[in-house]
């Protein structure tokens, strides 16, 4: 059977998946089931709603939510749930994900959202965030969250320089 979903990813439209494919890719790479689904806050809100609910329900411990321009996702998503939410600034047309950020960066004093880096590394550094705080009640995965951080320290010890 499959695995309830942990970690809900959501972002506000295919476009996106560019982006946010780091994050599936990273939480897959861990062994976390995850859902993934396109649904705006804007565009498609009831539906939204219902998936947010749906998730908290089955025992989703975190949602990671990827925009760009206006980017109001994340925020609705945590006036909807007390679960942690994790915002990822997508880069945008005009204005290169620093609207994204600032959107979601600078939300009000009260209803947080964990805000990260703008793209690619954003996405998959949110998973990576996801991972830290399911790993606190599982000692397997923070094991392999503890190898994960050794094999990028061993990568640059063994760096050598043409010099
Ligand atoms: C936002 O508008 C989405 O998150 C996306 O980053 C941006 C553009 O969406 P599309 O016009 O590509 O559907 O809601």
């Amino acid at each position: 059977m499959k695995k309830k979903p942990l970690v809900g990813i959501v972002m506000g439209s295919a476009s996106d998946w560019e982006t946010m494919q780091q994050a599936a890719k990273q939480l897959a790479d861990f062994g976390v089931p995850f859902e993934a689904k396109a649904l705006s806050a804007h565009r498609t809100p009831v539906e939204l709603e219902a998936w947010i609910k749906k998730l908290a329900k089955d025992g989703a411990r975190c949602f990671i939510a990827g925009a760009g321009g206006a980017a109001h996702l994340a925020g609705v998503i945590a006036a909807q749930t007390t679960l942690p939410v994790l915002g990822v600034p997508v880069p945008s047309k005009y204005l290169q994900g620093l609207d994204s950020l600032l959107s979601i960066v600078q939300m009000p004093k009260g209803i947080p959202v964990a805000t990260f880096a703008i793209g690619e590394a954003g996405a998959a550094n949110a998973a990576l965030f996801a991972v830290a705080m399911l790993a606190l009640g599982d000692a397997k995965l923070a094991a392999r969250l503890q190898a994960f951080r050794k094999k990028q320290a061993d990568a640059v010890k063994s760096v050598r320089l043409p010099v």
